[in-house]
């Protein structure tokens, strides 16, 4: 009688702690931004910047300073993101085809499908995936917060051409912006009961173009007071030209510069960034309103940077610094506040970081590599540099001190960020760092995938 009741008491407690593994779980509320790069505060890319909501939010947790993408544009960035697998693995480098139509990704669940099935109820809106969560994809999320993106246009041309290209003080109000319609609904779903631990994934569409947002934000940045990014004349002597004139959507820096509107799109870039910053801060106002706020991961990142002149380029697309660096921040239960990690980190890692945390089994497709080290203690080395790709056959490894570029043709860069953090001296011809330019190629894959662009993409 005695050994059945410990029996029963000893099968109590394991199907005690199965329940409670489960309750007890972490939810997570990941917030993804459009084209931001490091002109936030927090990381110190522009003087002029002014984003009280994302600095307060890497205070809490924990800032990576130097975090990366693993391909400099929309479409490729966010299915490398969602699976966990890498552009040399899938196969898509360019702003190009969706996640369904790429085919090693048939059986990789995305990070949200993954955590459904295992028990997560999940929550999407904005511009989390570039195609959305489309066809069978659609499965993995539970409720649809809004598929609108960025905000309303003018009728007239305001300071560019018309398209996406333009930018100025657009709507009156923050109301009118989709952005900001985006963060209450998931200010509201935070607000929800909950009876299972949730996955929200917020996707706001600010800076990216067209860069309109109401004139108030504009306002806070007086354009003859702005500084402008430093860019030497001669900065591309001693760049080999493979990207230097790559045929872009966007305006070339020339075209900006000679139409005098350079000040003008730095203002604007600056003003829509804090308006997403304030959309980042009523989603955290909300959470921080919650019976959720000390048992949720909350991860911010943007897919890729921008250029604003430096390199003399605008826009996205580069193997340079301002293309690849983002600002990532995770912050919640367990990750002590106040300290950044400069160790190179890849968006590649969030997949496999929040897996962890959240005491999922292993996903055997993830190619990254968790960050928990570093999250346990902000110094802890990072072994693996962030490889960035761009262009079928072009490539970047960026260490926690070096970034070392090789082309299509063999053509190379290498910066050293120690003395050189804006990458003007290309250091690839000097034999001196031959070794350490060997050291970095050596994670560049022998052997990639081939681009899937064309025969995939509509
Ligand atoms: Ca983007
Ligand atoms: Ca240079």
């Amino acid at each position: 009688m005695i050994h059945r009741a410990s029996v029963l008491l000893a099968l109590c407690m394991v199907l005690g702690n199965v329940t409670s593994s489960l309750a007890d779980r972490p939810n997570v509320l990941m917030i993804c931004i459009d084209d931001l790069n490091d002109w936030v505060g927090c990381l110190g890319g522009h003087p002029n910047a002014n984003t009280p909501q994302i600095d307060s939010l890497a205070r809490r947790g924990r800032l990576f300073t130097n975090a990366h993408c693993v391909v400099p544009v929309c479409s490729p960035s966010r299915v490398s993101i969602m699976s966990g697998v890498h552009a040399t693995t899938h196969g898509s480098y360019e702003l190009g085809p969706d996640y369904r139509t790429i085919p090693k990704l048939k059986d990789v669940p995305t990070m949200q499908a993954y955590f459904k099935q295992h028990g997560y109820r999940t929550f999407a809106g904005g511009k989390v995936l570039h195609h959305g969560f489309t066809g069978h994809l659609a499965d993995g999320i539970d409720v649809n917060l809004g598929d609108r993106r960025g905000g309303p246009r003018p009728k007239e041309v305001m300071n560019w051409t018309k398209g996406a290209w333009d930018w100025g003080g657009f709507p009156e109000t923050d109301e009118q912006m989709f952005d900001f319609q985006l963060a209450k609904s998931a200010a509201a779903a935070l607000q929800l009961k909950h009876d299972q631990p949730f996955f929200i994934s917020v996707g706001f569409f600010r800076p990216h173009v067209p860069m309109f947002v109401p004139p108030k934000w504009f306002e806070m940045f007086a354009e003859d007071q702005i500084t402008l990014p430093n860019v030497p004349d001669d900065d591309m002597d001693d760049v080999p030209p493979n990207f230097q004139e790559m045929p872009m959507i966007a305006p070339t820096f020339r075209e900006i510069r000679k139409a005098g509107k350079w000040r003008s799109l730095v203002q604007a870039y600056l003003a829509n960034t804090s308006f997403v910053d304030r959309c980042v801060g009523s989603v955290i106002d909300s959470l921080d309103g919650s019976p959720y706020r000390d048992n949720t991961l909350v991860v911010l990142w943007s897919d890729h940077g921008f250029h604003l002149g430096e390199k003399h380029q605008i826009a996205k697309r580069m193997l340079w610094e301002e293309s690849t660096r983002v600002p990532l921040i995770v912050a919640g239960p367990g990750i002590s506040p106040g300290s950044s990690c400069a160790e190179a980190v890849s968006l590649l890692d969030i997949y496999p970081t929040l897996v962890d945390l959240c005491q999922l089994p292993e996903n055997p497709h993830l190619e990254g590599e968790s960050l928990r080290m570093q999250l346990d203690h902000a110094t802890a080395p990072r072994h693996r540099p962030v490889l960035t790709s761009s262009y079928y056959g072009n490539h970047a490894v960026r260490s926690r001190d070096w970034r070392y570029i090789r082309y299509k043709d063999g053509a190379e860069e290498l910066y050293d960020h120690r003395n050189d953090p804006n990458e003007f001296h290309n250091l690839a011809n000097d034999p001196k760092f031959a070794d350490q330019k060997a050291g970095l190629a050596k994670w560049i894959p022998a052997v990639v995938a081939d681009e899937v662009w064309k025969k995939n993409s509509k």
